[in-house]
């Protein structure tokens, strides 16, 4: 492969196109009306306009991104993710026109695309699984019966959803027919298929996910784990590697488990096993997502593998060349993603001009992001404008440098999530490794910006006093500000 194209916009053009360029390979880049003076199409050495701004008559339109290939002569696509990058019909088109699609086959999209067949081709390997039903339920009473047998709250899941869309809990049995009936319907009208299936509720779990990467040679290695557990609404915010509370031994386990599943459906290329950890450490295979996930930037940090370079190199056909002892921890990575939204009332997307976007630099940071100062954000796509990651010899220190880094980003024009994470930062639990996936629920009001801002603002004011007291003292040197600031700081922890 000389010259691929990417199927994507954004921080994750940008991020393909790096590589692929430090491989020596070229890029086209595709683009809708809307981003026509984006930056991963001035990156790019060639371009084609795919059509209109909505996505759904660009960024999804198969057959133009295929046109674009054959037009410009780029032998491979990367999908990047969201978008095609899942799509089995897709993969299939690429494969008929005589493209190379950087990402696993279309069969085992298929497998993974579907929770039941996941589930079922999981299961030949015995990796664990939450008690619940293996097949679609047909019969509601004997569902019911089921869930009576497994015991409340239990949860009925789409088979055809994901990323927790068309999850619906169920508190108790008097409840079971009526929920059914609904999460039918609904899984019907949002995804066409109305299967749904049962497992048992694990109320406060983390959310663990493994990196997996495998070649065309049966070759599969795992690349250790990032812990998802702050989320949004199934919106991921903090992401990190690793986590802070799996054991070594436990690492394994959900490593081996995670290339079992891989293995399950003969998995090439880079792609995630997902699991949840509940309160006893027993860990369940909840599904696999067949892409390049957003956040694995941490994983590149703690492995020093690039995952670009390395889905590049196993669609050209090479061979794996690490294996899996091979591969160790070094440091700890995380994650905050940026979202243009405003914190403070209820997250809603706030598109805009990027006034003034200034992104921080230093030791162990790293900005993925797609955008320059004076550029609008676009209605039409995802609200994140960046990933921010921080990377440190330990969590400590990568905490460390993530506050710092929040500190240094300035942005104005539009409201952002930096605030925020810098709250999840600071949090005791956070700090402390000990939350689930309801973090931010349990712990977030929109209060606990206000209150920084205030103390922003006392902190000037109380440097302001003390520089008047010194001078009203006669003392025209120097001022220490370290005392002021170190109550500062106490009161901001309180
Ligand atoms: C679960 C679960 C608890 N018990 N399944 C969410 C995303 C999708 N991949 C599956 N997800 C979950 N499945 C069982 N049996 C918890 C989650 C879950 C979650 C649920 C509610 C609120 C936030 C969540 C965040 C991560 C995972």
């Amino acid at each position: 492969m000389e010259k691929i194209l990417i199927a994507n916009r954004g921080e994750i053009a940008l991020r393909v196109m790096r590589s692929a360029r430090e491989m020596g390979i070229k890029t086209v880049a595709v683009f809708s009306e809307a981003d026509r003076n984006a930056l991963h199409v001035r990156y790019a050495d060639e371009a084609v306009c795919i059509g209109l701004a909505p996505s759904a008559q660009s960024y999804l339109l198969g057959e133009n991104i295929i046109d674009a290939c054959l037009k410009t002569g780029a032998q491979g696509i990367h999908p990047g993710y969201g978008f095609l990058s899942e799509n089995a019909a897709f993969a299939r088109l690429v494969k008929a026109a005589g493209l190379i699609l950087i990402g696993p086959s279309p069969e085992a999209m298929e497998i993974m695309g579907n929770k039941l067949s996941a589930k079922a081709a999981a299961l030949t390997y015995n990796i664990p699984m939450v008690p619940g039903t293996e097949e679609a339920v047909t019969d509601i009473s004997v569902a019911q019966n089921r869930a009576i047998e497994i015991g409340f709250p239990i949860l009925i899941k789409a088979a055809a959803g994901g990323g927790g869309k068309g999850m619906r809990i169920v508190e108790k049995a008097s409840d079971f027919i009526e929920q059914m009936d609904l999460a039918v319907s609904e899984a019907t009208s949002a995804f066409g298929d109305g299967s749904v299936f049962i497992e048992r509720y694990v109320s406060s779990p983390r959310h663990i996910e493994i990196q997996v990467l495998g070649d065309n040679y049966g070759n599969i290695v795992h690349l250790f784990e990032r812990d998802c557990s702050v989320q949004r609404r199934h919106q991921k915010v903090v992401e990190e590697a690793p986590s802070s509370v799996l054991s070594e031994e436990l690492r394994q386990k959900m490593g081996e488990s995670a290339v079992n599943a891989a293995r399950s459906c003969n998995y090439t290329g880079a792609g995630t096993v997902e699991f949840i950890l509940d309160e006893n450490l027993d860990f369940f295979f909840l599904e696999m997502n067949t892409r390049l996930q957003v956040e694995h930037p941490v994983t590149e940090m703690i492995t020093g593998i690039d995952l670009v370079k390395e889905q590049i190199r196993i669609a050209r056909g090479e061979a794996l060349s690490f294996t899996q002892s091979d591969l160790k921890i070094q440091g700890h990575a995380i994650e905050l993603r940026v979202y243009a939204e405003d914190p403070a009332n209820n997250f809603l997307p706030d598109i805009g001009n990027l006034q003034t976007y200034i992104t921080p630099k230093g030791p162990g940071i790293r900005v993925d992001d797609g955008f320059e100062q004076g550029m609008d954000i676009p209605i039409y796509y995802d609200p994140m404008i960046a990933k921010l990651v921080s990377y440190g010899k330990d969590r400590t220190e990568a905490i460390e440098r993530m506050i710092r880094a929040i500190d240094e980003y300035q942005i104005t024009g539009i409201q952002t999530t930096l605030a925020f994470g810098k709250f999840v930062m600071q949090h005791e639990a956070f700090v402390s490794g000990n939350f689930d996936t309801h973090f931010v629920s349990k712990y977030f009001t929109p209060e606990h910006l206000l209150i920084h801002e205030d103390e922003d603002e006392a902190m000037i004011a109380a440097l302001i006093a003390a520089a008047f007291m010194e001078s009203k003292n006669g003392n025209n040197k120097s001022i220490d500000i370290n005392p002021v600031l170190s109550q500062w700081k106490k009161n901001r922890k309180e």
